[in-house]
């Protein structure tokens, strides 16, 4: 699949542009690269079917794009990047991830001290040479320093979300070689952890030769560390390392559960083995010589005295085997018990879709309800909405409602929480609104005393039901700001205001430990997913993992509820 790479030239064609100040173009080219990399089909499949006009039918792709995606699909080259690219010979997407670096910094590092890479940055950034510059200054180095320093910390890890699709698609395929009877993802991937080290396929078949050379083959691999008869280990072209380990049926439930993990988990369920004088390992739990289970996982949880194996979530060895000894396990909420999407962002501010295009999604989504939330007037680059605009837009909601049966569009917003607590919306204008979701968007470096206040203050206003993502981290990028989450936990109870699941996979805000929190401190929470764009509304998947790994049932997650239960129980 060629998606990946055409991915990467749009994204790098938008910054280069970007670099050179052309306005409009930088923008359309992110939308298609963002497109395209969540799309589940083949771009080179949609040109086969019927060329250019196909293309086109791809949301964000225009003639202009469509072009460039048939010469790189034809030719391997897209001749406009390679030029520009050839004066910025950078690593744009690495330097790119840094916080506090945008690409006019890129061009600027690069004309001025021939920055290439991140490494470069970093020496630069620790000899001052970086505060020199135009524009730049010695606050903005020391945030990038600490930026990098950040990126460092995450040590090279990836984002769920930046993998689970490509390991869905290589298990798919691996599933079509020929002999092979079952395939699953263990490790981090299979708990679903916010972020992920190196992938671990499990193949089942008697054939293991033709899986492993399959294995080594494919496409996306870069390098072969080792080719053995039934292991393989390859590092991907997308840079994330995956095992693949080939093994008989009988022993599939033993290998699954010893390679989901986690490590943690895995030491306390071989003690309870131990402690029945058995053994457990990848092979299976046994007594001697004799098999006592192996061929799955729910076989192996049972023998040890768990009627119900923990869910992969939350084998964290944070009381899920004692809560399955005792038959205690909560029931988890299950990926498809949602009803609406509520926190979505449209054209009307920083989103890339129409109001009626995000409904449309809700629609073929099978959701009761979601709730528009563009961004408010402090936000100021990305548009958002004074109160004038926000009537104007309810007034636009009830029109594009008309068009909806199934799907209720509530009318929201996302407003933004100023210094001293108080919303930058009057509280008339968001009395008109259906669901308010308020959050922190600036001063981020406030003490944990003042932030913490701050958050506490705006949770007090009545009209304020939701508040979203409470600690304001991007995964590998910026730290959480200090806040008391002990505190916002207490107030949220005492206010009844509803904490979000921000499931934007580099946000997960909340984190699993505050959601357990939450939940034990019997506060409610809602899942959403922050969407920009229409493709992103996938990602509540990622948000009910986060809430499974917090432990959470349906009746902790309040936008499971139809909507007139859900309505009733905002503030
Ligand atoms: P990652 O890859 O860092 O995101 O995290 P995992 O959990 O996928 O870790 P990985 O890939 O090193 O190993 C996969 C699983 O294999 C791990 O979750 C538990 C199991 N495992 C690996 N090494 C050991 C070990 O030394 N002892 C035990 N009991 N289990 C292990
Ligand atoms: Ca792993
Ligand atoms: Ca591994
Ligand atoms: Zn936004």
């Amino acid at each position: 699949m060629k998606n990946k790479e055409i991915v990467d030239i749009l994204f790098e064609l938008a910054e280069l542009y970007e670099m050179k100040n052309v306005p409009f173009k930088p923008r359309a080219l992110e939308r298609a690269s963002e497109t395209i990399d969540s799309l589940g089909e083949d771009v080179a499949d949609i040109y086969k079917k019927g060329g250019i006009k196909e293309l086109q039918k791809i949301p964000g792709v225009g003639l202009g794009i469509a072009e460039k995606i048939e010469e790189y699909l034809k030719s391997g080259h897209v001749k406009e990047y390679e030029s520009m690219k050839k004066k910025f010979p950078v690593d744009i997407r690495e330097l790119s991830s840094i916080e506090g670096v945008g690409p006019k910094h890129i061009a600027l590092l690069y004309q001025k001290l021939k920055i290439k890479n991140v490494s470069d940055l970093e020496k630069a950034a620790k000899e001052g040479k970086l505060r020199k510059l135009p524009r730049m200054g010695e606050k903005l180095e020391a945030k990038i320093l600490k930026g990098i320093e950040f990126k460092h910390e995450g040590g090279g890890r990836f984002a769920l979300g930046e993998v689970l699709p490509l390991a869905r698609e290589i298990k798919a395929r691996l599933l079509k070689v020929k002999g092979v009877e079952a395939v699953e993802v263990a490790g981090s991937l299979r708990r679903m952890q916010e972020t992920i080290g190196d992938l671990d396929f499990l193949a089942v078949s008697e054939h293991p030769k033709a899986v492993a050379d399959f294995f080594s083959g494919m496409r996306e691999v870069e390098h072969v560390y080792a080719h053995g008869e039934t292991k393989v280990l390859v590092r991907l072209k997308s840079g994330i390392d995956a095992d693949l380990i080939i093994l008989p049926k009988k022993s599939f439930g033993a290998a699954l559960q010893y390679f989901t993990g986690s490590k943690d988990h895995n030491v306390e369920v071989r003690k309870l083995a131990i402690k029945k004088g058995w053994s457990l390992n990848e092979h299976g739990l046994t007594k001697g010589k004799k098999v006592i289970a192996s061929a799955t996982e729910e076989e192996i949880y049972g023998k040890l005295g768990m009627p119900k194996a923990p869910p992969p979530e939350i084998r964290l060895n944070k009381g899920e085997i004692e809560a399955a000894l005792a038959s205690k396990l909560p029931h988890l909420i299950e990926y498809g018990d949602l009803k609406g999407d509520l926190q979505i962002q449209t054209s009307w501010t920083d989103g890339k879709n129409s109001i009626e295009e995000m409904a449309r999604e809700a629609e073929r989504l099978g959701y009761e309800y979601i709730a528009i939330t563009d961004h408010t007037r402090s936000l100021a680059m990305t548009g958002g909405a004074d109160e004038k605009k926000l009537l104007r837009q309810i007034a636009e909601i009830d029109k594009v409602q008309k068009k909806f049966k199934k799907v209720k569009i509530l009318k929201g917003a996302e407003v933004n929480i100023m210094k001293d607590g108080s919303l930058d919306i009057n509280d008339e204008t968001l009395e008109k609104l259906d669901v308010v979701g308020a959050a922190v968007h600036s001063l981020f470096n406030l003490s944990k005393a003042e932030q913490t206040e701050r958050i506490i203050k705006a949770m007090e206003n009545p009209n304020v039901d939701i508040l979203f993502h409470p600690t304001g981290r991007v995964i590998n990028k910026r730290k959480p700001y200090d806040v008391d989450m002990e505190k916002i936990i207490k107030a949220a109870k005492r206010t009844g205001t509803i904490l979000e699941i921000d499931g934007h996979p580099w946000r997960l805000d909340l984190k699993d430990e505050h959601i357990r929190m939450a939940r034990e401190a019997g506060v409610k929470m809602i899942i959403d997913t922050d969407a920009h764009s229409v493709p992103e509304m996938s990602y509540l998947e990622y948000g009910i993992a986060q809430a499974r790994r917090g432990w959470c049932e349906k009746k902790d997650i309040i936008n499971t509820l139809p909507l007139k239960e859900f309505l009733k129980a905002l503030k």
